[in-house]
């Protein structure tokens, strides 16, 4: 049965005015490496931990800055949400179509709540904690290309022509601000496009977009900003002790106009600065280990990388499924063709490799956690092809082979094809980013005994189950796997309200 909202009655919550207050057991454990007897022996000692949690339920106006609007992205997350929020339908040559939010966590999953009457009760996800609604969102952004976003939307060639004419006239004028732009961190292929560009030096382009950022909040009357990169995949920058190793180098760097400084990262230290929430959609190192420091050390939301829409997505399942069966993966062979824009930038070698890193060190986790399968050390091949065919558009083909090792020397291959527009997975994962930025902002913890609360890290691991290449904090583990990064997600939130987290044991039917 589906329910569309409830609300929890529990000594560990309160909800108050503008504030949910609860409390929770976190179980964990403790581990040591003992030597019993003269044996070195493993110790796992059961550990409970008492958090509360705060959460300001203000849900504030939203304005959310894309930096790369005018690309497929950002014109279809601009129109999607548009079409919804005006009711729009359209035909198809199948059916008259309506618009929804399908591939969003926070808009169309759902969450399990509990059994009644012997049938398990589900309500939409977005019914834990208040959420931002999409359709108050003020979206803006920047591009170097100054097509107004219903121009922008016509080059994608993403939505069906019908809904295209009706909502050309809501987006013709939406016009992107002036982008950074440095040719030489994307390809070549993408210079035609770039005749609106912010002018001056690098200190000066980071002004310019503080400037922007102020003047967007101002005239829209937003309460908060959230900014996303959905631009042109960047080569890597060179991580060079003096340049961007620390927060002090960087900036100095900045003032002296260091070349190897890239445009995303000069979007990220504006945002920084501005104790604004950046989020990174591309695969590339923005978050040199200089900006790393500078966000943590003014506590501001940072999160990443490279949205996990598709191929990935689903090698995230795929590689936990059979590592947690059993299965040794030994082959992962992973292509695919696409004609969009961003198939033609990732033509160049040097953003190719960017996304060739965060595409191959998705299973890592996975492979390490076995050890009857994998020797130390032990990894499948993993390989990665993209190629550039413009014919096919936005209408990415994925082709993957996973051969494995199974029982007694079997071998067991199983290959996959998806076709499908590589926008529309994309774009309500770009929503689901930022309407969940925006709520981890509003939520502060503290364990037992400690005297006030804090906001989460700043490097915001709760986005991992959007991201290819989740940025965490130093020293801390990379958990890629989709059914773990789903859990977080969703028993951070459940403990927001007082809920355990979900344990799947069902005991009450089980005698
Ligand atoms: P796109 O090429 O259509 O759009 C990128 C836009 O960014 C273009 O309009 C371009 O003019 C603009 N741009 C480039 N550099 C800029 C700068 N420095 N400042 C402002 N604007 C700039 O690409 P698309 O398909 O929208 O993808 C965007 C990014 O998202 C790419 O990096 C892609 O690799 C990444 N991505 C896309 C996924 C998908 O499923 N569509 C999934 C994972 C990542
Ligand atoms: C070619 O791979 C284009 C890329 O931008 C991908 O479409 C994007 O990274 C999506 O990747 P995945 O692996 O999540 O489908």
């Amino acid at each position: 049965m589906f329910i569309e909202n409830f609300k929890v009655e529990s000594p560990n919550v309160k909800y108050g005015e503008g504030e949910i207050h609860s409390v929770c057991n976190y179980e964990t454990t403790e581990l040591v490496h003992d030597n019993k007897n003269g044996e070195y022996q493993w110790i796992v000692k059961p550990k409970t931990v008492k958090y509360e949690f705060k959460t300001n339920t203000n849900v504030p106006k939203l304005g959310v800055l894309l930096v790369g609007w005018g690309g497929n992205n950002g014109s279809t997350l601009t129109g999607g949400v548009i079409a919804n929020k005006e009711g729009i339908s359209w035909a198809t040559k199948d059916k008259v179509q309506q618009a929804n939010y399908f591939g969003s966590l926070t808009q169309a999953s759902s969450i399990r709540v509990g059994s009644y009457n012997g049938e398990e009760i589900y309500a939409p996800f977005k019914s834990l904690l208040p959420l931002v609604n999409p359709e108050d969102i003020v979206f803006g952004g920047w591009d170097i290309s100054n097509l107004n976003m219903a121009d922008a939307m016509a080059r994608a060639r993403v939505f069906d022509i019908d809904l295209q004419k009706q909502l050309g006239p809501y987006m013709e004028s939406m016009v992107p601000l002036p982008g950074i732009f440095d040719p030489d961190f994307i390809a070549a292929n993408q210079g035609a496009r770039a005749n609106n560009v912010i002018k001056g030096t690098k200190k000066e382009q980071i002004e310019q977009v503080i400037k922007d950022i102020r003047e967007f909040k101002e005239k829209n009357k937003v309460d908060k900003i959230v900014v996303l990169w959905t631009a042109n995949t960047e080569r890597y920058s060179n991580v060079v002790v003096g340049l961007n190793d620390t927060m002090e180098n960087l900036l100095a760097a900045v003032d002296r106009n260091e070349a190897e400084i890239s445009p995303s990262t000069l979007y990220a230290i504006a945002c920084v600065q501005e104790n604004i929430p950046f989020i990174n959609g591309s695969p590339q190192n923005t978050f040199v280990p200089g900006l790393i420091e500078m966000a943590i050390q003014k506590n501001s939301l940072i999160g990443g990388d490279d949205f996990k829409s598709g191929q990935t997505k689903m090698k995230s399942v795929l590689v936990d499924f059979l590592v947690g069966a059993g299965i040794k993966p030994t082959s992962i062979v992973s292509y695919n063709h696409l004609g969009n824009n961003d198939g033609m930038n990732l033509s160049a070698p040097q953003t190719f490799r960017s996304k060739e890193i965060s595409k191959s060190n998705v299973v890592d986790d996975m492979v390490s956690s076995n050890g009857i399968l994998y020797e130390p050390g032990e990894h499948p091949d993993h390989v990665i092809v993209i190629k550039y065919v413009p014919y096919v558009g936005d209408s990415k083909r994925a082709m993957d082979e996973y051969t494995s090792e199974i029982f007694m020397g079997g071998k067991s291959t199983i290959v996959m094809h998806n076709t499908c527009e590589d926008s529309l997975l994309a774009a309500p994962i770009i929503l689901d980013l930022v309407l969940l930025a925006e709520l981890s902002t509003r939520i502060e913890l503290k364990a037992d005994g400690e005297g006030k609360f804090h906001s989460f890290h700043p490097v915001a691991t709760i986005l991992s189950y959007l991201s290819k290449a989740p940025l965490v904090p130093p020293g801390t583990p990379v958990v890629n796997a989709l059914s773990k990064q789903r859990a977080m997600l969703e028993n951070i939130m459940r403990a927001c309200v007082g809920l355990a987290p979900e344990n799947n044991m069902i005991l009450e039917y089980k005698y």
